[in-house]
């Protein structure tokens, strides 16, 4: 019979938006900068948490001077999601700070497209292991600086400066407290990632 021998037409497929791309970004820094605060503020499902209350025992390793208001801390990570208009959607894992957690960075960060990387403008050495870390596996990521108190007394260019970071990664001045403010830290980083890899394709 004519035509027996071809393949069946596909079925049509209702028209349906495409899925939107999904994206995992970290949100890393030292202990105490805003990282669970910030997945906390911008996620628009419940951020998972897996933070326990700090303890005694953590007295004499944590060094909570300049957070004193620090109760809780994460052990594993945060968890949380946001989407960018109708075609991006973020996955953000917040890293756990203390160092005694940093073996969890390298599974934490398989899979990741960028970071970003949060400074507590009063103690920015607390972050300078993240900045190595990202900057080492070749890992794109802006500074997002948390302004505790709403603070912000240094320019983001001098805090640049003081970090020794290169001019392609972008300084932010935010409030991890503010949705729209880590929401614009996030978007900082989907341009630097959409400019990176127009300058590769062009190169
Ligand atoms: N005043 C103020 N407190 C903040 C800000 N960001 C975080 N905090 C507080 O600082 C403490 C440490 O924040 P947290 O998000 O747990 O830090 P993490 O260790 O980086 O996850 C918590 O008590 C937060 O409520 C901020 O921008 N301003
Ligand atoms: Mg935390």
């Amino acid at each position: 019979m004519a035509g027996s021998d071809r393949a069946a037409p596909a079925p049509t497929a209702p028209a349906s938006p495409a899925a939107p791309e999904a994206v995992k970004i970290l949100i890393a820094g030292g202990f105490g900068v805003g990282k669970t605060t910030m997945v906390g503020s911008v996620s628009e499902i419940a951020p998972l948490r897996t933070e326990e209350p700090l303890t005694a025992a953590g007295l004499d390793v944590d060094d909570l001077a300049g957070i004193e208001e620090k109760r809780d801390t994460t052990v594993a990570l945060d968890f949380g999601r946001i989407s960018i208009g109708r075609e991006l959607v973020l996955y953000l894992f917040g890293t756990p700070g203390q160092q005694r957690f940093w073996f969890m960075w390298n599974d934490l960060a398989i899979g990741a497209l960028g970071a970003v990387v949060l400074v507590d403008v009063r103690r920015p050495e607390s972050s300078f292991a993240a900045i190595d870390f990202f900057e080492r596996r070749g890992i794109p990521f802006v500074v997002g600086v948390n302004g505790f108190h709403g603070r912000h007394p240094y320019p983001a260019e001098e805090i640049r400066e003081a970090l020794a970071l290169p001019e392609h990664v972008k300084v932010l001045l935010c409030d991890a407290r503010e949705r729209a403010s880590s929401r614009d830290v996030l978007i900082a980083l989907i341009d630097q990632l959409i400019d990176a890899a127009a300058s590769a394709a062009a190169s």
